[in-house]
């Protein structure tokens, strides 16, 4: 049998229903039709309508910062926190992300720098920061990647150091702490996600959360065109609104947050006891002193010692309808337009092309069951049994050495 054979287990897929990565998690329906109702009954829909207002200031209740600016999305709220804050020339990112961190920066004429995580954390690696800084560099933009906050200190500490200014793409780390101070009050912003994906959706959503007026004042204008009142408008500005549908998604979901919270780490735990003593299978860890959403359950397989790539992994749960991803896979140095631009990128960023290599986010969320868990966690086990009784079949048959 060969390692492609691997997939086909018996004829029909483990799964009847696809198993997606990103499924969203909905709270109670009632209650989100009764909001609606009333958003349709005052007739108005959007332009800070008073769901908005409830939903921004329980989020920043809920964060412990003193604006909860919402946007339509992240990518348009890193956009506008990035162009509040005035950076330009180059700002330093991890390459380990989703494209729109890179995005936000060059859909604006400004340079994403790639910077190397660190290896453990998968966050960007504060000692690598330093060396590539220039003098045209205004900022950093670190990722929370995977729920986890980045070394804020260290980061921190670099940024007052060398002036530069820090915000945080925390598109993951809704709902989580670092020494028991929330993330949305770190650098001198922080921009959440409520993607349809995300364990906190408003079906598309984000906002900038900041303890700084000002800059808390100019991205409320950036937001709305501009406009600092009826026919009056002060500076550029682009339409980054949330409406009042998503508003009334995001307080159903604030209702529900801790059950979906709670849902994502049994599901996490479980996973942990299925693929216990697994060689070559890594699930990430979590500090659970920390508050975290455990939104992604985080698969490292390393080929030496599981005996099977990553990619096989990927084929073979594919084949029985669990559509896994390789969240950030290939980086975004690999992807267009940074390829391109940055064609030798790779040479500074091992640890990200290793990482990348290796990583496999698995469904989870208030749609997956123990069962469906059982049955990924028994399809890696025997995909991963399989092909290293091969290996060991065709080491035997390889010539004795002389
Ligand atoms: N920064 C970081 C670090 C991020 O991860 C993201 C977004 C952003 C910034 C930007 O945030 P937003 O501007 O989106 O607010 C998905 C999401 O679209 C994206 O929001 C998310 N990160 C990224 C990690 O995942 P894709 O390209 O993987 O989406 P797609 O369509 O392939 O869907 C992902 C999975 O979710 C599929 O298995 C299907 C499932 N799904 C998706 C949707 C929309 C559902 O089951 N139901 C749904 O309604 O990017």
């Amino acid at each position: 049998m060969s390692i492609n054979q691997l997939a086909l287990f018996g004829g029909r897929p483990a799964f009847d229903r696809p198993l997606h990565v990103g499924r969203p998690n909905i709270g109670s329906r009632k209650r989100f039709f009764e909001l609606l109702e009333g958003a349709l009954d005052r007739g108005w829909l959007t332009n800070s309508g008073p769901l908005v207002d409830e939903f921004e200031k329980k989020v920043s209740d809920y964060v412990g910062v003193k604006h909860c600016v919402s946007i339509c999305n992240a990518t348009i709220a890193l956009e506008i926190a990035i162009r509040a804050a005035k950076l330009d020339g180059e700002v330093i990112v991890p390459s380990f992300t989703f494209v729109a961190t890179a995005h936000a920066l060059q859909w604006q004429r400004i340079t994403p720098v790639f910077c190397d995580i660190d290896p453990v954390t998968h966050c960007l690696d504060p000692a690598r920061v330093e060396a590539l800084i220039t003098p045209r560099t205004t900022g950093i933009i670190p990722v929370h990647l995977w729920s986890r906050p980045c070394n804020v200190e260290a980061l921190a500490e670099i940024a007052r150091r060398r002036n530069l200014t820090l915000i945080y793409d925390a598109a993951h780390a809704f709902g989580c702490s670092h020494n028991g101070k929330m993330v949305g009050g770190f650098g001198n912003a922080e921009v959440f996600s409520f993607h349809a994906t995300k364990f906190f959706n408003t079906f598309e959503g984000g906002a900038i959360v900041t303890n700084d007026d000002r800059l808390a004042a100019d991205v409320r204008l950036m937001r709305n065109f501009g406009f600092s009142g009826y026919d009056n408008v002060v500076s550029v500005g682009t339409n980054g609104k949330m409406c009042e549908a998503a508003a009334a998604m995001g307080l159903t979901s604030l209702e529900s947050l801790a059950q979906f919270v709670e849902t994502n780490r049994r599901n996490l735990e479980l996973y942990r006891r299925c693929l216990a003593r697994l060689p070559g299978v890594r699930l990430l860890t979590f500090d659970e002193d920390e508050r975290r959403n455990y939104q992604y359950v985080v698969l490292e397989i390393d080929e030496s010692t599981a005996d099977l790539h990553r990619d096989k992994v990927l084929a073979l749960l594919q084949a029985e309808n669990v559509l896994a991803r390789r969240y950030f896979w290939p980086g975004c140095h690999r992807m267009e337009p940074y390829k391109t631009l940055f064609p030798n990128a790779g040479s500074l960023l091992p640890v990200t092309e290793g990482v990348a290599d290796r990583i496999l986010v698995l469904p989870t969320g208030t749609g997956v069951t123990s069962q469906d868990i059982e049955t990924i966690c028994g399809l890696i086990r025997k995909g991963i049994k399989q092909s290293g009784d091969l290996r060991t079949l065709q080491r035997a048959s390889e010539p004795l050495p002389r």
